[in-house]
């Protein structure tokens, strides 16, 4: 048995034309996340951050998923049909690609571009229309509490129980087209080593944190990852 966990980030999802966060022309490097990417952004200017969640939305209704995104989908079939171990994909991406492409359960540890929630009554729902500050929850009917359902600086990420039960059991973590400069996400590598899992790396280029790796390929995903995939 070998079980697996997957963390892939926006680099898995950056040659299906959905933007990068630290790369050179990154989100983060053409919008201060500090007015758009936290609690305190929001409850300062909804206006603003609910546009730049709707464009983010537009983009994503044209993008569709890669080789990458397949490939990963492939090894997740592959590993349940011939049982050869538990696997957990958890995308720090909040674009439903994963989905698309076929994996059955994604967790998305900084949540989902196409749901939304109230911070009045608690409802999430799914959507990928504009969201506004005028827009009413239909669930409490009040209008001005509705939020995009993602994880912003500060805010705790989804699943995270769940996780770390997987990290402290598997045998093999692959980190895909992630910076690792977030937390808690670049902290899974130590957790998983701790667990004595093989750790591999797959992105563009090295990075900081790609010591910790025991194996790292770099190129771009629709290259690397099904090239690995294929392999293992
Ligand atoms: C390719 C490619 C191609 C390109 N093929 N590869 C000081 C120390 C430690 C922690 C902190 C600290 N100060 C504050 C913190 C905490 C903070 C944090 O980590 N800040 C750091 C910046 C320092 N973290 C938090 O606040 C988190 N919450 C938290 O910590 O709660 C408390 C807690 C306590 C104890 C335990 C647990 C929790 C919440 C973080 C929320 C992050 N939110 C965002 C926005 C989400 C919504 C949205 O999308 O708008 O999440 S920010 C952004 O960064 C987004 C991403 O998911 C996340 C990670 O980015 P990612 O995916 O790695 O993207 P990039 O752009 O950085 O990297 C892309 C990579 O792909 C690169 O390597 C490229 O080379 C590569 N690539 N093209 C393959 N074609």
């Amino acid at each position: 048995m070998k079980n697996i966990v997957i963390l892939t980030g926006a680099g898995v999802s950056a040659e299906s034309g959905l933007g990068t966060f630290r790369d050179k022309g990154g989100l983060w490097e053409r919008f201060d996340w500090r007015t758009l990417a936290t609690p305190e952004a929001f409850a300062a200017n909804p206006e603003e951050v609910h546009a730049f969640y709707n464009a983010r939305r537009e983009n994503l209704a044209a993008a569709k998923p890669n080789a990458a995104h397949d490939a990963l989908a492939g090894l997740e079939r592959r590993w349940r049909e011939e049982g050869r171990g538990d696997v957990l994909l958890v995308t720090q991406n909040i674009d439903d690609l994963h989905e698309q492409a076929g994996s059955a359960a994604p967790l998305h540890m900084h949540g989902e571009l196409l749901k939304s929630r109230c911070e009045d009554c608690g409802d999430v729902f799914a959507h990928a229309d504009a969201l506004s500050v005028e827009r009413m929850c239909a669930a409490c009917g009040r209008a001005g509490g509705l939020r995009p359902d993602v994880v912003w600086f500060g805010e705790m990420p989804k699943g995270l129980e769940r996780i770390y039960d997987a990290l402290a059991a598997c045998d093999l973590f692959v980190a895909v087209g992630t910076s690792g400069t977030v937390y808690p996400a670049a902290g899974f590598v130590q957790e998983a080593k701790m667990a004595g899992a093989w750790t591999v790396e797959l992105t563009l280029e090295p990075g900081e944190v790609s010591p910790l790796f025991d194996e790292r390929l770099y190129g771009p995903a629709t290259e690397v990852v099904p090239r690995w995939c294929a392999a293992a």
